[in-house]
């Protein structure tokens, strides 16, 4: 099979599996945001304690999403998550301008463990419909986002009610996590 006929049939043929851990403040929206991409719908939810795992398939892409509870105690948990993901989520309610060097804290810490330095960071600067929420390039300067060296990474503004910029986030994952597992000339699937 020629080279780009066999990337035709591994582009078409083949479902692309990843592993994304989704962390952020308790508050933050993560659970809403993942059951809003699961079952399309938005659920009404409580503090999580401990965790949800569910898929969410987009663009030829399955993505495994781990949800964490954010709150301060829960928070020592969220290394436990992280071995082999392809992503790390990060989501910010973009109102909670009083936590945002809490939120900057937390991340930095995990943008650069170890375990997570190879994979891709999406920041979702969530609750986008709120009044003051703070837009997307302003959470991302105060995360420190723009800081990180040698790090594949885009901030999306969303709001997990009406589902705004959540594919629009999953896209470019899905796209920029493509590319640099070189899917389609691989056979790795
Ligand atoms: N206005 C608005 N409210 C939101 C949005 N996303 C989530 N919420 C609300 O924020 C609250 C917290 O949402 P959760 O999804 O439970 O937050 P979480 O990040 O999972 O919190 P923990 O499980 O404690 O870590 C809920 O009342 C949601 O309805 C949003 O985009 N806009
Ligand atoms: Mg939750």
């Amino acid at each position: 099979m020629g080279q780009s006929l066999m990337k035709l049939f591994f582009d078409n043929s083949c479902q692309k599996e990843v592993k994304v851990v989704m962390l952020g403040l308790d508050a933050a929206g993560k659970t809403t945001i993942l059951y809003r991409l699961h079952v399309g719908e938005v659920l009404s939810t409580v503090p999580t304690i401990g965790f949800n795992v569910e898929k969410v398939e987009y663009k030829n892409v399955a993505f495994t999403v781990w949800d964490v509870g954010g709150q301060d105690k829960l928070r020592p948990l969220w290394r436990q998550c992280l071995s082999n993901s392809d992503a790390l989520i990060y989501v910010v309610d973009s109102v909670d301008r009083d936590r945002v060097g809490v939120a900057r804290e937390e991340f930095q810490a995990i943008a650069k463990d170890p375990l997570m330095l190879n994979s891709v960071v999406l920041v979702l600067a969530n609750k986008q419909d709120m009044k003051g929420a703070m837009k997307p390039p302003e959470v991302g300067q105060r995360l420190g986002l723009y800081d990180l060296k040698n790090r594949t990474s885009r901030v999306v503004g969303a709001c997990a009610l009406t589902g705004e910029g959540l594919h629009e986030g999953l896209g470019w994952l899905a796209a920029t996590l493509k590319d640099a597992h070189a899917w389609g000339s691989s056979v790795r699937f």
